[in-house]
């Protein structure tokens, strides 16, 4: 297979079987606008496949990939897009940081996102420290909504373990609409939407315990911590229930029937020590029983706490919202088999990845022995983290400790498990180095593709040039379409990425130019209608409202509308700017010279920004997104006269 490829062109990639069934899927889209014969259609299509991406996964200048990836970036705190199989870059979308270039968390409009859902107790620790909004997050897993089991291009939703929120990124625009603190967890970490039948809930993990009544009453009275899993109403985003739970959540993930999410926990034990965290044996995946959870909170058996509806489903509550399935001490990774049955989870100190039958499920809140729906438990190697599926029901699982991945099948892991002398492990194939997260494309779909798999590694080491103590991580690109696993690719990337997914582009149809009554300015839109000010139109206006100037312009390349305009020192300005340009690929930006103020203003975008004119004297302000032939003549002058005495 792999000679095939290097080749680049081989009798099975023109004839069809694997190779040219990826290459006709891949140019489908495009050659169906040209029309023509069928066949011709075909021979066209091999052609410019071959031609387009080679064995290494490389797509040629001009080409487009074939698959949208989304990918998280840990600490970073912000959403990246790259092309797969290209692994070229695309572009980041700021969500839980802070952004020079956009002005994300600068922005009126970004900063009304990043604070709508603030806890009071967030406003005030933010407030204490000189902020309105937070600098950080920590961004580990990215996830697309779902129609019956597959993508449907909507929305990403993301967390942040740093400061326990959730966000959504719109699929039109590719920005952050909503965030979501929550309140009562603490820590989100595993976060997946609902797949079936639609994305109705977005489940999340809260993986720090705390006392339910956080008030520093006691820290070392354990008995008093909690760990809340909760489910986000994915339209509203907000807060539909929470479930208290029996020991930490780490990762999570639902089936494809709507019924049920399951979170893995490693700390089961509530220890507070790493050594007490894994002192038991066993810990556990915690079943959630949607029907059940939801009856009871339609039937108001609910308490509510800092506005959410939670339920009790720790152990001794003996509810019938929750199961503790036992399994090896300290799993991790929680993955969903696109054959709709099969639930893996990942050893992490044991070599073994647990399965389960979730089609069983019902059997253990009927009052089954709790193992019983347990299938298979192959054992594949050292630090089994995540496990990605293709569409011919084999399974690849991360081993971090080995700095491989093996691929298995399922099928043949639950005959052995049965007690057939049957050898699960596939293939095995070194990744550089320590994989976390892998990705076939859309594997966690019932679309999932047989193709490429990304493995995220945390380490680079050698793999690069040296650029000094920090080190990038490597996101590799694996060929599995043969029977052996070919790493192809090496993608340098900055911290952290933890995990990606992968899209057919022909599910995504963002847009290249905003629509004027886009709800993101909706709130500046207010404000400009009550200064009769229209944001859709030419402005030139500036308005004086006491010690607040609110100072309307438009742009259009290469210029303002207003060359200068005059404030107070000490004046609270706010700039509001609408880009009246409507191409393609026409941005333009708002800096301030000398006052940390910049921001983006896509086409036919409106974007503004405050600060206080602090200091006398002239400022220029300029475009610093490159527009134009006379971009750098794009500036004009803010004079800030002295306060009169
Ligand atoms: Cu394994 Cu946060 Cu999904 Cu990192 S988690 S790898
Ligand atoms: Cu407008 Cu540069
Ligand atoms: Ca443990």
């Amino acid at each position: 297979m792999s000679d095939e490829i290097k080749t680049g062109i081989s009798r099975r990639g023109l004839l069809g079987a694997t190779a040219g069934s990826a290459a006709l899927g891949a140019f489908g889209g495009r050659l169906a606008l040209t029309g023509g014969a069928a066949a011709g259609l075909a021979g066209i299509a091999a052609t410019s496949a071959l031609a387009a991406t080679d064995a290494t996964g490389a797509v040629a200048p001009g080409q487009l990939d074939e698959f949208y990836g989304f990918w998280s970036s840990g600490q970073s705190g912000e959403m990246r897009i790259l092309g797969i199989p290209s692994m070229r870059e695309l572009m980041r979308v700021p969500v839980f940081n802070r952004c020079s270039a956009t002005g994300w968390g600068q922005t009126n409009e970004s900063k009304r996102i990043m604070q709508e859902s603030m806890t009071e107790k967030t406003k005030k620790q933010l407030a204490a420290n000189g902020k309105t909004v937070h600098d950080n997050g920590d961004l580990h897993h990215v996830h697309m909504s779902f129609t019956e089991g597959k993508y449907d291009g909507r929305f990403l939703f993301m967390n942040d373990k740093a400061n326990t929120r959730v966000a959504r990124v719109r699929g039109d625009v590719m920005k952050c609409d909503k965030i979501l603190e929550i309140p009562n967890a603490k820590a989100i970490h595993g976060m997946r939407p609902q797949k079936f039948p639609r994305t109705n809930y977005v489940f999340c993990n809260g993986e720090d315990e705390a006392p339910l009544v956080n008030d520093g009453s006691t820290m070392t009275d354990v008995s008093t911590y909690v760990n809340v899993f909760t489910a986000i109403n994915a339209d509203e985003m907000t807060v539909a229930w929470q479930v208290l739970v029996s020991g930490n959540l780490d990762n999570c993930d639902a089936d494809y029937e709507g019924k049920w999410a399951f979170s893995t926990s490693y700390n089961s034990e509530m220890g507070m020590t790493l050594s007490d965290m894994t002192a038991s044996e066993m810990d556990h995946v915690v079943v959630f029983n949607i029907a059940e959870i939801e009856k009871a909170i339609a039937a108001g058996q609910f308490q509510e706490l800092n506005g959410a509806k939670i339920l009790d489903g720790r152990k001794d509550a003996n509810s019938q919202f929750t199961r503790y399935i036992p399994i090896a001490n300290n799993p991790h990774g929680c993955n969903m088999a696109p054959d709709k049955k099969h639930l893996c989870i990942g050893g992490k100190l044991s070599p073994t990845v647990t399965v389960i039958d979730v089609t069983k499920l019902d059997t253990i809140f009927a009052g089954a022995e709790l193992r019983s729906v347990v299938v298979a438990e192959p054992e594949l190697g050292l630090g089994p983290l995540h496990t990605a599926f293709d569409g011919n029901g084999n399974a690849y699982t991360s081993l971090f400790l080995d700095s491989q991945v093996v691929k298995w099948n399922i099928a043949d892991a639950i005959k052995a498990y049965a007690g057939e002398k049957i050898d699960p492990i596939k293939d095995k194939v070194d990744v550089q180095y320590q994989p976390g997260h892998l990705k076939t494309v859309e594997g966690e779909t019932l679309d999932a593709g047989n193709k490429w798999l990304v493995c995220l590694c945390k380490f680079s080491k050698d793999r690069f040039l040296n650029v000094g103590p920090l080190k990038p991580e490597n996101d590799q690109l694996i060929d599995i379409s043969g029977d052996k696993m070919v790493v192809v690719h090496d993608g340098p990337n900055f911290a952290e990425p933890h995990d990606a997914i992968a899209v057919a582009a022909s599910k995504m149809n963002p847009l290249s130019v905003w629509k004027r009554d886009d709800v993101m300015w909706a709130e500046t839109r207010k404000q400009a209608e009550a200064d009769g000010v229209n944001i859709d139109d030419y402005m030139d206006t500036v308005i004086r409202d006491g010690n607040k100037v609110r100072v309307y312009m438009s742009s259009q390349a290469p210029s303002f509308s207003l060359e200068s305009f005059t404030v107070t020192e000490g004046d609270e300005v706010t700039v509001i700017i609408t880009n009246l340009d409507d191409i393609d690929d026409l941005t333009h930006g708002f800096t301030m010279g000398n006052h940390g103020v910049a921001m983006e203003i896509g086409p036919q975008a409106t974007s503004s920004i405050t600060f206080v004119a602090a200091n006398a004297g002239v400022y220029w302000y300029y475009c610093q997104w490159f527009c134009h032939a006379l971009h750098m003549e794009m500036r004009g002058r803010m004079f800030v006269e002295p306060k009169k005495a």
